[in-house]
């Protein structure tokens, strides 16, 4: 018997199989907006699933206003989120604005769902200080560069706030290519082993710049990667808005109720390049990758489910995009309109008690920049 049972334990090819069949993709709707599980509709009301929807439409417009305005040298750093709605705006969607965000570069959208301006964004893009400014009550910090940074962070943030005894939860995002990063695993295992209430999202887009997701890692699920640090995970279809809010609604509920955090990995895509700055897109993806994924826009699937439900027409969507496009363009001329960042200034924000080289600086710089 006990022979038996050491054999079975050297399977490994067995092992390594089992381990993919615990993270099946979560799906509510299909590619063409259809229900294919009733049961795991999400509790929210027709005004609610309208609301969705724009906050997504209100997104790929953000996305295609700043490609033109990157395009024009107007933008400083500008990272494309067309296609990735589902899985940024919907997870978003369902946490509270006094939950702590911990954004990637990619998640503007959410962070200004969460309350930042949308001309600081365009500043933080900038590289100007203002950009980093925040108002007093917004819950977040700002987009983190170094990846997997955030990860850390949240982790912190949350045991701060189950050590506070706070009905609040850190919630933060990364990439497939920042899942390979000892951060993730580090802060994951963190909060695991304090049960800090945090929601981490491993938003898998395919590519991590130019790497694709088969070379970052030998996992067959970045879900999975959950499984070391003793806390559930699950993959759901990142191009469906119903299966990411319900999940994320279900992980949040789970983490402020004392059980710890949770991983979830939204299967997405970038239609896009990685970023304005440079990189193209076609050089390590073929055209059949695009068509593939293009049929499976999160935008197309939800008006479709909207339409079915006789809850949203094209008139609606026309005005809308006029309408954000407007807003858009008001908050570019308040950005344009913010005085130009100084060196000095930059250098004032560097540490709240600045150090005496920096304070050497600043004075350089002030002398210099008064001159002009
Ligand atoms: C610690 C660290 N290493 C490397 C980089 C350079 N870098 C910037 S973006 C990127 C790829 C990230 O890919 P992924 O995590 O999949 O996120 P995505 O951009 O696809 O949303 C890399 C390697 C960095 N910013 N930080």
């Amino acid at each position: 018997m006990a022979q038996t049972k050491k054999i079975k334990a050297l399977d490994f090819e067995a092992q390594l199989k089992s381990v993919e069949k615990l993270y099946p993709t979560f799906q509510i709707l299909d590619e063409t907006g259809k229900v294919v599980s009733n049961d795991l509709l999400p509790d929210l009301k027709d005004e609610e699933l309208v609301e969705l929807f724009e906050q997504m439409l209100w997104s790929r417009a953000l996305n295609d206003r700043s490609t033109t305005l990157a395009r024009q040298g107007r933008l400083g750093f500008f990272a494309p989120t067309a296609g990735q709605e589902a899985s940024q705006v919907a997870s978003h969607f369902a946490f509270d604005k006094k939950d702590v965000l911990y954004p990637g570069y990619r998640d503007i959208p959410q962070l200004v769902l969460h309350g930042l301006p949308l001309h600081k964004a365009f500043l933080w893009s900038r590289g100007h200080v203002e950009g980093n400014n925040y108002p007093e009550d917004l819950q977040a910090m700002p987009p983190q560069i170094i990846i997997g940074a955030q990860i850390i962070q949240a982790a912190g943030s949350g045991v701060g706030l189950k050590k506070r005894g706070k009905q609040q939860v850190a919630f933060t995002y990364t990439g497939d290519g920042g899942s390979s990063q000892g951060d993730t695993y580090e802060g994951m295992n963190y909060a695991g082993a304090f049960k800090a209430p945090v929601v981490f999202y491993i938003q898998n887009n395919g590519y991590a710049i130019s790497t694709p997701r088969h070379v970052q890692t030998a996992a067959p699920t970045l879900a999975q990667k959950a499984a070391a640090a003793g806390i559930p995970g699950i993959q759901v279809d990142g191009m469906d808005a119903l299966a990411v809010y319900t999940v994320s609604k279900a992980a949040r509920d789970w983490a402020l109720a004392g059980n710890g955090p949770v991983l979830i990995e939204t299967l997405t895509s970038r239609f896009g390049p990685h970023s304005l700055s440079g990189d193209d897109p076609k050089r390590y993806r073929d055209q059949a990758s695009f068509d593939e994924w293009d049929k499976k826009d999160p935008l197309i699937r939800m008006r479709n489910f909207l339409t079915e439900k006789g809850l949203w027409t094209e008139e609606h969507e026309v005005e809308l995009i006029e309408r954000y496009d407007e807003e858009i363009k008001e908050a570019v001329k308040l950005a344009d309109a913010t005085p130009k960042q100084k060196v000095s200034d930059f250098l004032k924000n560097m540490f709240e008690v600045p150090t005496n080289v920096i304070e050497e600086q600043i004075a350089y710089f002030e002398k210099k920049e008064g001159n002009k």
